[in-house]
């Protein structure tokens, strides 16, 4: 691949397109116990025998908190744009509330200056799951309060932050944590409990809107977002069943934190299918979880194709697969059992795999990206978009002269930014696209096996190494790196 390819594809996107790259704090930096840094569930998480593979932990991941210069230079030398990155709760509010820990904020505040000088966008989310153990305590996103505490963090960061940093996004992917955290019990802080997930749904809406309106309160002018995991939905066949069942899975997957958002109304087929007193609602929070977000966040990894049941043991894809193989199913279908004695019912659903499948065992469907961003247009209008996380992980390993040869990384991006680029055609108002991940990284309860970045991390030396697909996005990053300042305000 030489700059010809580079150029081609930077030429696609318009002159204020940002390329990125993306990390999380708990997936990346390390130095838990620092400067003052409280606990967060995912120390707790770690911590049961079998909760994470091989038993691995975060307590070092890559060291970002001590290595964030060098790391700043290695973004830089890339040549991107953007940095999406996030702020961990515990080093800001130790106990989840109170005043800030200077020394927390000031870790950020180092971060953040050093991005500005290198001409990057720094693009924070605040809340990308390393909630402060002791609001856990207390009930965690199950318990209305922490929807309070956190608007509070939010105008603790944004007072300190706000001058310098333009775009926020409040969480990441609501629905994932919020189920696999609290309804299947396979993230932290692994509740198992389908009162807890209804409560922590409504919970973080409110979360969002409250912080939505606390980060407005202290910086106006700030873009303030979220950023949501999304999938398009297929029905496996053309039949009444597994179209309702379609409908359903979407609902669920791609609506039940952005409807509220946008419409003031949760999906209505989440709504049939759940007592409406277990979200636990109060008189007034329609009208109050209704906010103007800027822009929607989103990251796609995978299709969902969803059928209403049937013999076959499915192939399934992700999430509707740990919903069906965590949950006791019965008869084609899982039930759940639900307060007051109903129950939700996701209908059984599977997979067809013709794409490759990644290491997480994805299935690799560039068209989902496209269609995704395409039904957000239909459904939100030219809301501006920002892609915040797209990569897969592959079973890697450098190679005699030490560099990773990821030809299956290269080939991903490459046809997911064609998709993006299309769907810009169709009309999508995307303004970035962000590569997950920077780095090889803590990916949760799989701890370090699956490696997701653009750079090899060894572990053991906590040595950086690009890897092929890095010099390839770089070469992208460059390409278009002369024209996005301009537009933007970051860049040479
Ligand atoms: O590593 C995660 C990230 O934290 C959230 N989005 C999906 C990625 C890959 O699983």
């Amino acid at each position: 691949m030489g700059t010809r390819e580079a150029w081609d594809i930077a030429a696609r996107f318009p002159s204020s397109f940002l390329w990125g790259v993306a990390t999380s704090a708990y997936q990346i930096e390390g130095a838990l116990n620092a400067d003052g840094r409280g606990r967060s569930i995912w120390e707790s998480f770690c911590e049961r025998p079998g909760a994470i593979d091989r038993g691995d932990d975060a307590s070092v991941a890559c060291d970002h908190y001590h290595r964030y210069r060098d790391d700043i230079a290695l973004i830089r030398d890339l040549g991107v744009g953007s940095y999406r990155f996030s702020i961990a709760w515990p080093r800001i509010q130790p106990t989840g509330q109170g005043a800030a820990n200077r020394a927390g904020l000031a870790f950020y505040e180092r971060l953040v200056d050093g991005l500005l000088e290198a001409g990057i966008r720094p693009f924070p989310t605040l809340y990308h799951w390393d909630l402060p153990q002791a609001l856990e305590d207390t009930g965690g996103w199950a318990a209305r309060d922490t929807a309070a505490r956190f608007a509070d963090y939010t105008a603790l960061v944004m007072q300190v932050l706000g001058d310098r940093v333009d775009h926020w996004a409040l969480f990441n992917e609501p629905f994932i944590f919020t189920s696999r955290g609290y309804l299947l019990g396979r993230y932290a802080p692994g509740r198992r409990s389908l009162p807890d997930f209804l409560r922590a749904v409504h919970v973080v809406t409110m979360a969002h809107a409250d912080g939505f309106r606390a980060a407005k309160a202290v910086r106006p002018s700030a873009q303030v977002g979220s950023v949501f995991a999304m999938a398009p939905c297929e029905p496996a066949t053309d039949c009444d069943d597994d179209r309702a069942a379609t409908a359903y899975a979407d609902a669920v997957f791609n609506r039940l934190f952005t409807a509220p958002l946008f419409t003031g109304r949760y999906p209505q087929p989440f709504l049939d299918s759940i007592p409406l007193k277990a979200l636990a609602m109060r008189p007034g929070d329609t009208e109050r979880m209704r906010v103007p977000l800027d822009f929607l966040g989103v990251n796609t990894y995978y299709r969902l194709v969803v059928s209403s049941g049937g013999d076959n043991r499915p192939d399934l894809p992700y999430f509707l697969f740990d919903v069906l193989s965590d949950q006791r199913t019965t008869g084609g279908h899982a039930d759940f059992s639900a307060p007051g004695g109903n129950i939700l019912r996701i209908e059984n659903a599977f997979g067809r795999s013709e794409g490759k499948r990644t290491a997480m065992g994805w299935e690799i469907w560039p068209r989902a990206l496209h269609d995704v961003l395409l039904s957000i247009t239909r459904d939100y209008g030219a809301i501006p978009i920002e892609i915040c996380e797209s990569g897969c992980a592959f079973d890697e390993s450098p190679g005699t002269d030490g560099v990773v040869h990821d030809q299956g990384r290269i080939a991903y991006h490459r046809a997911h930014i064609a998709a993006v680029a299309e769907a810009m055609q169709g009309g999508a108002n995307v303004r970035s696209y962000h590569a997950w991940s920077l780095y090889d990284n803590f990916e949760w309860a799989s701890g370090y096996r699956p490696r997701f970045g653009l750079a090899h991390v060894d572990f053991a030396t906590q040595r950086r190494t690009l890897k092929d697909s890095a010099h390839w996005y770089r070469d992208i990053c460059r390409a278009a790196r002369g024209n996005v300042g301009a537009a933007v305000g970051y860049g040479d």
